[in-house]
């Protein structure tokens, strides 16, 4: 069945293959599920097919986040003609396998974060995406959550000036515990790196999206609990073969300077991905765990007056994507930062372009955290790339 399209030549109706049930299939379908409903100018979504590793988990996902059906055959999934998006939210260990197939099937291509566990595989990704002519996108979501994406127009109206600082930290604190089993979190052949890949390729994609290109960087890691249980409960131990924590410094391509640190070891820090860029003219402040406010300070305010002010970014006309909700403060949360980027991607598709961040994104994010290991590793500056 050929998908619809409208007599501009625009396809007005996108059908979905969504690879993976757990924590990220729940946010992405969440998006796809909405996504018609809070921004009617988006094409139309169909959510085709669920792919799962389980018969009874996926089904029951399936049901419970409204796929049409369910399949434990992604292979399948995506060769169906009837496919246009096939979004891989798997592990990082199956992203390669899983997109290169897709574009190879003619399908485009959404990726969860990181892109791949390994530089040469984010290359090959992108080289089949480039080969095959699809478009491709990297879900890091929080590039549109709407106060990150106001810190961004803010940044590139030149409300703060010539940025001399970025200061970054995504913190958890879920792998405290040494009773905590061997989840494929602590397992580098699933996960590629620890808190490395997983929080700081947030941060680090932050960093590029808001400040520039990062041209060499140092940096150190360390695995603080280097033995867990095998599984729930079980008394032999196995080794941890990823980072738990990274603390880096990094040099900007336009002379500023940062520093980054991610780490699950952060006790309190429930998803504390924040950061503070300081510029010429003033600064601003982000926090994850308080999502809908930025925080700004204006050299230009009146002296009497300076100090950092907090902005409640969901004002209609105002704030990026308010529009779409409710009226002003009335607050949004972890998940709407999906819809938006799903918003974002569907109609760049209709428009026949692609959006950001897209593989090429996620190559140089790979070149970034292959340079922190090696840092770390050597124990030396590393220029990226
Ligand atoms: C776990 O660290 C995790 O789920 C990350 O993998 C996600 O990317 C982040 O958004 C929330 O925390």
């Amino acid at each position: 069945m050929k998908p619809k399209e409208s007599k501009s030549g625009k396809k007005k109706t996108f059908r979905v293959a969504l690879l993976g049930t757990k924590f990220m299939g729940k946010a992405h379908s969440q998006a796809y599920r909405n996504v018609n409903m809070y921004f009617p100018d988006a094409p139309k979504v169909e959510q085709a097919v669920l792919c799962g590793r389980n018969p009874q988990e996926t089904e029951q996902a399936r049901e419970a986040f409204g796929w049409a059906e369910a399949s434990t055959d992604w292979r399948a999934a995506i060769a169906r003609d009837d496919i246009d998006i096939v979004d891989v939210a798997t592990p990082g260990s199956m992203h390669c396998e899983m997109a290169v197939a897709a574009a190879e099937a003619g399908k485009h291509v959404v990726c969860e974060k990181p892109l791949a566990n390994t530089l040469p595989e984010a290359k090959r990704m992108l080289a089949a995406v480039e080969r095959a002519g699809v478009k491709h996108f990297l879900m890091h979501n929080y590039r549109r959550v709407p106060a990150v994406a106001l810190a961004k127009r803010m940044i590139d109206d030149g409300r703060i000036g010539k940025i001399y600082h970025f200061r970054g930290r995504y913190l958890q604190d879920w792998a405290l515990s040494p009773d905590l089993e061997l989840v494929w979190r602590f397992d580098a052949k699933q996960s590629g790196s620890g808190a490395l890949g997983d929080l700081g390729a947030h941060t680090l994609d932050l960093a590029r999206y808001l400040c520039g290109e990062v041209s060499e960087l140092a940096a150190t890691t360390e695995t603080f609990i280097e033995q867990r249980p095998a599984a729930a409960g079980s008394k032999e131990k196995v080794p941890v073969t990823v980072d738990d924590a990274v603390a880096m410094c990094l040099r900007f391509e336009n002379g500023a300077i940062g520093t980054l640190e991610a780490s699950r070891f952060g006790a309190g820090r429930k998803n504390h991905n924040t950061f503070e860029i300081n510029g010429s003219k003033g600064s601003l402040i982000f926090d994850l765990e308080n999502l809908n406010n930025l925080k700004y300070y204006s050299v230009d305010d009146r002296d009497d007056a300076q100090g950092f002010r907090e902005i409640i970014a969901c004002s209609l006309g105002k704030h990026p994507y308010a529009d779409n909700w409710w009226f002003d403060g009335h607050l949004l949360g972890y998940e709407h930062s999906f819809t938006h980027s799903i918003y974002d991607m569907l109609t760049a598709l209709a428009e026949g372009r692609g959006t950001h961040p897209d593989f090429v994104d996620g190559v140089r994010n790979q070149q970034i955290l292959d340079a922190a290991a090696q840092a770390s590793k050597d124990r030396r500056w590393v220029e990226v790339g």
